[in-house]
């Protein structure tokens, strides 16, 4: 699923529905005399020409009585966690692909394609106010594909048989990770649609770009694509950081601040269960420079002791005398899962 115009959508929500069925333009300041380029823009505005990228200067001698407004992205990021609440009650199986889509796993779900999707699309307008497009198929690169075709408030089914006839007519540009550059290099060999990128032999792929490129698009072109929806993401890494009320340059209090903070790692790691390999200082002073310190274990570790000793081992190697410092960080990297 993916939302309808979703930054635009969200300021027509927020702001004021009296701005429904206008042109809205979002991007950058919201003042189309300045630098910038567009966000997004409603549907009504994309039928002036105005689209995603665009200066926000063209956007405006295309349609000057658009609304421009400015980024807000924190609105938006709030009203993503809402509408993927809403999904995640759907099935617990779900990607976060972006702030504005998702991709579900609704394999072993009993309701059928279509009564699922109108749930979905009933319960993202009762908790937001917006429409979305659903596109269903047989695998995540077709599904994408689907969710695309025909917006806004969509529902596109695409199954096996679909491909010849709905798939091979689109531009390879709708392919995922085909880019402007492989769209250009095919262009120039005379291949614009999927289906004519689905007509050259996988050799002539892996001649024209490289081995695992070239078996990429041989498999997509033909509608394959065996990956799985990926529920969540291993952290990389596990930290805690302090902001100071005012500078400190007494050391025994950044000392016990440090000490805190090593104990919230610890207690992270043993949460998530991870255990980290290398323990990262970090101290910025007064003046905003920031130093780190890192120290590899022989063992990944998650006890507080182990922790702290490295830690303290970091902080010894950081210039203190006569500096103030604004914030500390304790930071372990590495992470290694813990099966214990
Ligand atoms: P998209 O889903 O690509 O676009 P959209 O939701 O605005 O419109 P559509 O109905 O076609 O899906 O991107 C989601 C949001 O990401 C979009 O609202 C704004 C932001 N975005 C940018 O900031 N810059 C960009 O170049 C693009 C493509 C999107
Ligand atoms: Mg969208």
């Amino acid at each position: 699923m993916d939302m309808d115009a979703f930054f635009a959508s969200v300021e027509v929500q927020k702001r004021n529905p009296a701005l429904n069925g206008k042109p809205v333009v979002i991007g950058g300041s919201g003042d189309p005399t300045r630098r910038g380029v567009v966000s997004t823009a409603s549907y009504e505005a994309r039928k002036y020409g105005i689209h995603s990228a665009m200066p926000l200067r063209t956007a405006f001698k295309l349609c000057p009585d658009a609304i421009f407004l400015p980024v807000d992205y924190e609105e938006y990021v709030r009203v993503s966690r809402t509408f993927k609440a809403v999904l995640r009650e759907v099935t617990p199986l779900l990607e976060d692909v972006g702030i504005d889509e998702a991709l579900l796993d609704i394999s072993d779900l009993q309701a059928t394609s279509e009564e699922i999707s109108y749930e979905i699309k009933m319960k993202i307008r009762q908790a937001t106010g917006l429409s979305c497009s659903i596109g269903i198929a047989p695998n995540k690169l077709l599904a994408k594909i689907a969710s695309d075709m025909q917006k806004p408030d969509g529902l596109t089914i695409i199954t096996p048989a679909d491909i010849e006839t709905r798939i091979w007519p689109l531009s390879v540009r709708k392919l995922w990770g085909v880019g402007p550059k492989t769209e250009a290099h095919l262009k120039a060999v005379n291949i614009n649609t999927i289906g004519e990128l689905a007509s050259l032999p996988l050799e002539r792929l892996i001649e024209e770009f490289n081995n695992s490129y070239g078996n990429y698009l041989y498999s997509a072109s033909r509608g394959f694509d065996e990956s799985q929806v990926v529920t969540h993401c291993e952290p990389k890494s596990s930290s805690r950081e302090t902001t100071f009320q005012s500078d400190i340059y007494n050391w025994q209090e950044i000392a016990k601040n440090l000490a805190d903070l090593c104990r919230e790692v610890s207690k992270d790691l043993k949460r998530s269960g991870h255990r980290g390999k290398t323990i990262t200082v970090k101290v910025r002073y007064s003046d905003f420079k920031t130093v780190t310190r890192a120290k590899t274990l022989d063992r990944a570790a998650d006890s507080v002791e182990e922790i702290r000793k490295a830690a303290f081992e970091c902080l010894g190697r950081v210039e203190l005398k006569n500096k103030k410092v604004r914030l500390i960080g304790v930071r372990a990297g590495n992470l290694e899962k813990d099966f214990a």
